[in-house]
């Protein structure tokens, strides 16, 4: 459209009456509607793990965890989502947080439409309870809690549990589906054996027959322990050359389907052998990472974002990225993301960075907002 169109007094004249009715001109919009590639507000950011567990630790002096506070977490808030007043914690979708029970302590039963996983970051002896049946949780596991399943967490243990929690937050609020409701007690009744899920699919190749007529899309099973997380991924290292951009990398599966083992937020376990960097791509879902072990450098849209252990950052949609292992040791980086709601969409991309050999130059080292003293 011409400069000479968009003067015109009679255009102008129009639009301002367009306007007062609430209305608007596609013409002049169009663009920002429908953008050529992915148009969104979150930027990347990292967290350290000594302020996030000093902080945590804080809470747990502080705060007891019964029904006035539901649960003891502390999560990441994307400053790119607070400051321009935007529905989002760390990305548009999705949601972290860093949960910590202490012994004998119950969170209460409650149940979402949100869908959650659990990855456990440190100690032993306490359990998710879900819809009736206890899965006892280890370093390294990650837990399911499917939507709208009742579930309260329980530490019959000595040690503090810490895990990170990520559930479907953003997503959720944006389509408008939450509901939430509290059980009717602290404890929701156990009905299963302890670890049933665990013990009858962790091979991931057999069902019991009983179980032929079973209705439900979700996992069946709710536990993926890190032993066997890190068994598969040691036999891809001495199977296969590593992914050019993933390394040696593992979706997590609902053994049931083939598909992803929580039907909204995708899972993955990559292992970067010491040294080892990876192309640059970029795809449309987003993801948040948490490094299990090890040390590198994650590099998004030219920006380094050094990790170590603990640490946890933010990969925003449709941006380059690649990874790189500075350790002597295997690093694994665990991440959650928003592919399997993009993929069902029929809204996924891939592209693979072809200048410079698939790698980004470095135009500025990332710093997070506050360091520790
Ligand atoms: O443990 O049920 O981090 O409901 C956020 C919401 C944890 C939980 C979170 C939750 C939970």
């Amino acid at each position: 459209m011409s400069d000479a169109k968009n003067l015109d007094e009679s255009f102008v004249r129009y639009y301002e009456d367009l306007a007062k009715e609430e209305l608007g001109p596609l013409w002049t919009n169009l663009g920002y509607m429908v953008t050529r590639e992915p148009a969104h507000d979150v930027a990347p950011y990292l967290w350290k793990w000594e302020v996030l567990r000093k902080h945590l630790l804080k809470a747990g002096e502080l705060l007891p965890v019964g029904r006035d506070s539901e649960r003891r977490v502390i999560y990441l808030q994307n400053p790119s989502l607070l400051k321009r007043g935007l529905v989002g914690y760390g990305t548009h979708t999705l949601y972290a947080g860093i949960q910590l029970l202490l012994p004998g302590e119950v969170a209460p039963s409650h149940r979402h439409s949100q869908t959650a996983i659990r990855f456990i970051i440190e100690g032993e002896g306490a359990f998710t309870s879900v819809n009736g049946e206890k899965t006892y949780m280890e370093r390294g596991d990650l837990v399911l809690t499917p939507s709208w399943t009742w579930h309260d967490h329980g530490h019959e243990g000595t040690e503090r549990m810490i895990w990170m929690d990520g559930l479907d937050v953003g997503l959720v609020r944006n389509l408008a589906g939450s509901f939430f409701e509290p059980y009717e007690d602290d404890v929701y009744p156990v009905t299963q054996p302890d670890n049933g899920s665990t013990l009858r699919y962790a091979h991931g190749s057999f069902r019991p027959v009983t179980e032929r007529k079973r209705v439900t899309t979700a996992s069946p099973l709710l536990s993926y322990k890190w032993e066997h997380t890190k068994d598969s991924l040691n036999n891809l290292t001495n199977l296969q050359e590593a992914d050019p951009f993933d390394g040696f990398a593992v979706d997590y599966i609902n053994p049931a389907t083939g598909g992803p083992a929580d039907a909204r937020i995708g899972t993955t376990m990559q292992q970067l052998p010491s040294g080892m960097r990876t192309k640059a791509h970029r795809h449309v879902h987003s993801a948040i990472y948490h490094v299990v072990n090890g040390s590198g450098y994650t590099v998004i849209n030219g920006e380094k974002f050094e990790w170590s252990k603990g640490d946890f950052f933010v990969l925003p949609p449709w941006c380059w990225h690649e990874h790189v292992n500075t350790g002597s040791q295997d690093a694994f980086l665990f991440s959650i993301n928003d592919r399997p709601v993009l993929e069902n969409l029929g809204l996924e991309r891939e592209q693979a960075y072809e200048e410079n050999n698939g790698h980004q130059e470095i135009s500025s080292i990332f710093k997070p907002g506050s360091l520790l003293p």
